[in-house]
């Protein structure tokens, strides 16, 4: 199953941020896609369930160089 979840992120100064937070998301195995937004501070993203959970997109943001949280 795939769940689409939104996350806040901290630290994006430029839109180049977007577009690094992006890729790299979307690099990763069980990403379907990825939507982040400079300007309310928040990735939209959406994966496979058994793949990958909150915590490990919330790593793979930090690991990019950005604090992300989790979704209400
Ligand atoms: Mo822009 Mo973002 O120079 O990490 S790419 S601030």
């Amino acid at each position: 199953a795939t769940k689409e979840k939104e996350f806040a992120v901290e630290g994006m100064t430029c839109a180049s941020c977007v577009n690094r937070i992006e890729s790299v998301l979307l690099k990763e195995q069980g990403v379907i896609s990825a939507s982040v937004n400079l300007a309310t501070e928040k990735a939209k993203i959406k994966y496979v369930d058994g793949l990958l959970n909150e915590e490990d997109l919330i790593r793979i943001i930090a690991k990019a160089g950005y604090k992300a949280s989790r979704p209400k």
